[in-house]
């Protein structure tokens, strides 16, 4: 988190990690496409004929808060490829949390473990630890044929304490719901951390309602919530690989 006392501005970090073409830079899009036009600039992408993320994505969002705070929201994506190690490293770097975008193809499981340890390693080599990360798991592509069930992904959601969120970025469908859990996650850290209600008198509750209504969700902050299907929304303390 970065903040400038002047301008009255805090950023956030988030990065969408995840192995090679599981769908980051389609959830960005999807956000991107959502989002009421005042509150977002354009989305940088730069990717190679097929589809190969270059270097990163990136989606700034802005938001006036109550209490006359801003909050620009910057949301990276990292490219999956195993030659890009150094860039995802440095992506990472002052990140505040993580959403990671798992493939839920059958045959995608091995590549979905080797970019949560590939995450794991990189966030240590920045000085973070994973479990202290607010961390979303998206699993992405359910509308393919060959995914892992409904069942298997909830057994596993059961396993560890981070949300688990359903999705098919290509049709916008938990996109909206992943990002939101995330910011709540991030957010309530960042609050606990740095006591932005009573150093600002930030209204945290206002603030996220206001973020979803401007991503096009008519729906209540706990009912987009609810919509992931294992895991805790506080307490953060991930063990499960997906
Ligand atoms: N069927 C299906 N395809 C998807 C979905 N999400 C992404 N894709 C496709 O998967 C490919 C890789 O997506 P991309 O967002 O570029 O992956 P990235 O490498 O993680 O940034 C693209 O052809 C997308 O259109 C999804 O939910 N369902
Ligand atoms: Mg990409």
């Amino acid at each position: 988190m970065q903040l400038d006392f002047s301008a009255r501005e805090l950023t956030v970090k988030l990065v969408y990690y995840g192995p090679a073409l599981s769908g980051k830079t389609t959830n960005l899009q999807a956000l991107h496409d959502a989002t009421d036009p005042g509150s977002t600039g354009r989305l940088m992408t730069l990717e190679t004929k097929d589809d190969r993320t270059l270097f990163f994505d990136l989606l700034p969002l802005t938001f006036k808060g109550k209490g006359d705070l801003s909050v620009r929201i910057k949301v990276f994506t990292v490219p999956g490829q195993v030659i890009h190690a150094s860039t995802r490293r440095l992506v990472v770097q002052g990140a505040d949390g993580v959403a990671f975008i798992a493939d839920s193809q059958v045959s995608e499981t091995q590549h979905n473990a080797d970019a949560f340890n590939d995450l794991k390693q990189n966030l240590k080599s920045n000085g973070l630890s994973l479990k202290q990360m607010p961390l979303i798991i998206q699993f992405n592509k359910r509308d393919l044929k060959g995914v892992r069930s409904d069942e298997e992904i909830a057994h596993l959601a059961a396993q560890g304490r981070e949300p688990v969120y359903l999705a098919v970025a290509t049709s916008c469908q938990g996109v909206v719901e992943s990002f939101i859990g995330l910011l709540h996650l991030t957010w309530s850290a960042l609050e606990a951390e740095h006591d932005l209600g009573r150093k600002f008198g930030f209204d945290s509750k206002a603030f996220l309602a206001d973020v979803a209504a401007k991503l096009g969700n008519p729906r209540s902050i706990p009912e987009i919530l609810g919509t992931c299907v294992g895991g805790a929304l506080e307490v953060l303390r991930p063990e499960a690989a997906p």
